[in-house]
């Protein structure tokens, strides 16, 4: 497979753009090699700088649901642009992409378009602290909610103290305000708040994890947050920027039959172009600029063309039987891969809730924690990585990442996946 174009676009990449890349984890440091530079791509497929096509996984991190180049999408961005790209003036479409986020997740009353994930939840958090007059906050090792200071953070020595930087450039002040607890550490988050829950403004919480590979809450641990929050007066935020729209019509909070008080939504909400949102109780929505005193702002929140590419998203995910259409394709690929684990005798598992899945390398049992995912088998799956990408399968280049099927992946893509996968397993086994 030649390489030559990539490998040449990455050399003059470094040259100008800190290592080659404009996201960390695009730059392939986690399995190892150069990454590939992506020239075009079409449905379930992406085609590299030297015309090396793949079957992809990535779908840009979760937005390409409908599978890439959608023509719909396509269209509705090229009319928007037609009409002007940006005017920092409210329009219609803003006001229309808003109703449908209220018209599909029940908790959501009010809505606020921004143009990222990380806009996303660090305006959320801003806001909980603003309407309970409350610091601290409560999140959970291995969840990522984007690069704000305050959410850049690792736990501290022991399970209900304060957090450390985990970033160069993160004052030891931007964390302190912070709690990490274990995922799915049920009696960790009932400790934390007998301890000290009137002084929690927020937990944030992915609801199914998707950024320390796929791991689902186990049962109760959503209701407990819930709870605990409700008790003490916290708001419960929860970041469906990776599951919104993805794993139910309503995301996981429709999955999983709870009501957050906020919710931090990206990636499918923007139809791949620029866009994030956070809404929730109008309570607490009202208390932002500029009828209220919470401060939030973007020259290019509510951009007509990022507006454009998520309505038609949207609108597209509301055709009947499209959740249960890719559920399937989803549990084919997924069953599919734990299949062939059994059959090559690789020890690892499966992780999957709707269309977001993460195959582990590791001895099989479930993963609950990053504590579990951290010990799972990463060598492995950058040699399973290489092995696949040599196949043509473009998979997300780390462990500790999701992979994303599309309503674009044919029963013909999930099988050549599958025999491709069975090769790279059966080379594996015998390495
Ligand atoms: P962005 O600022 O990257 O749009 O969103 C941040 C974010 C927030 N919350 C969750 C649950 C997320 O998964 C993300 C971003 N996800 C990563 C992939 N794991 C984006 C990929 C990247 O960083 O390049």
């Amino acid at each position: 497979m030649r390489k030559d174009r990539s490998r040449e676009l990455l050399h003059r990449a470094r040259a100008v753009i800190p290592g080659g890349v404009n996201s960390p984890v695009r730059a392939f440091k986690s399995v190892g090699g150069d990454p590939l530079f992506i020239a075009r791509a079409k449905g379930a497929n992406v085609w590299d700088a030297d015309g090396n096509g793949y079957i992809d996984y990535v779908g840009s991190w979760g937005p390409m649901i409908l599978g890439h180049a959608d023509p719909s999408v396509v269209e509705a961005v090229k009319n928007a642009v037609d009409r002007g790209s940006s005017f920092g003036a409210p329009t219609e479409g803003e006001i229309r992409l808003a109703e449908a986020i209220v018209k599909r997740v029940p908790s959501v009353q009010k809505v606020r378009l921004v143009s990222s994930g990380t806009e996303a939840t660090m305006s959320a958090l801003r806001l909980a602290r603003g309407f309970t007059g409350r610091d601290d906050i409560v999140k959970f090792e291995g969840c990522y909610h984007g690069h704000a200071d305050h959410l850049l953070v690792k736990a501290g020595s022991g399970v209900a103290t304060f957090d450390l930087p985990d970033s160069k450039g993160v004052p030891a002040d931007f964390a302190k305000h912070t709690i990490s607890l274990p995922y799915n550490d049920i009696s960790a988050v009932r400790e934390l708040f007998a301890q000290r829950g009137q002084k929690i403004a927020a937990i944030i919480v992915e609801p199914v994890a998707g950024n320390m590979g796929l791991v689902p809450p186990v049962n109760g641990f959503l209701e407990t947050l819930r709870d605990v929050a409700t008790q003490y007066g916290a708001l419960l935020i929860f970041d469906e920027v990776m599951t919104g729209f993805r794993v139910h019509a309503a995301g996981a909070q429709g999955l999983y039959a709870i009501t957050p008080d906020l919710t931090a939504f990206g990636k499918i909400v923007g139809g791949g172009l620029p866009l994030g949102a956070f809404g929730g109780r109008a309570d607490v929505m009202d208390m932002l600029a500029p009828d209220g005193p919470v401060y939030q702002a973007g020259t290019l929140s509510g951009n007509p063309c990022a507006v454009a590419a998520g309505l038609k998203t949207l609108e597209n995910l509301s055709a009947p039987g499209l959740y249960d259409q890719l559920e399937k394709i989803s549990r084919r690929i997924g069953e599919g891969l734990a299949a062939i684990l059994r059959e090559t005798g690789i020890p690892g598992r499966v992780q999957r809730v709707g269309s977001m899945f993460t195959l582990y390398f590791g001895d099989g049992t479930p993963l609950k924690n990053f504590a579990d995912a951290k010990a799972a088998d990463h060598n492995r799956f950058s040699a399973y990585f290489a092995e696949m990408l040599a196949r043509g399968i473009y998979l997300p280049p780390s462990g500790y990442e999701a992979n994303f099927v599309s309503l674009a992946h044919t029963t013909d893509d999930v099988d050549r996946t599958l025999d491709s996968a069975r090769a790279a397993m059966t080379s594996l086994a015998a390495s």
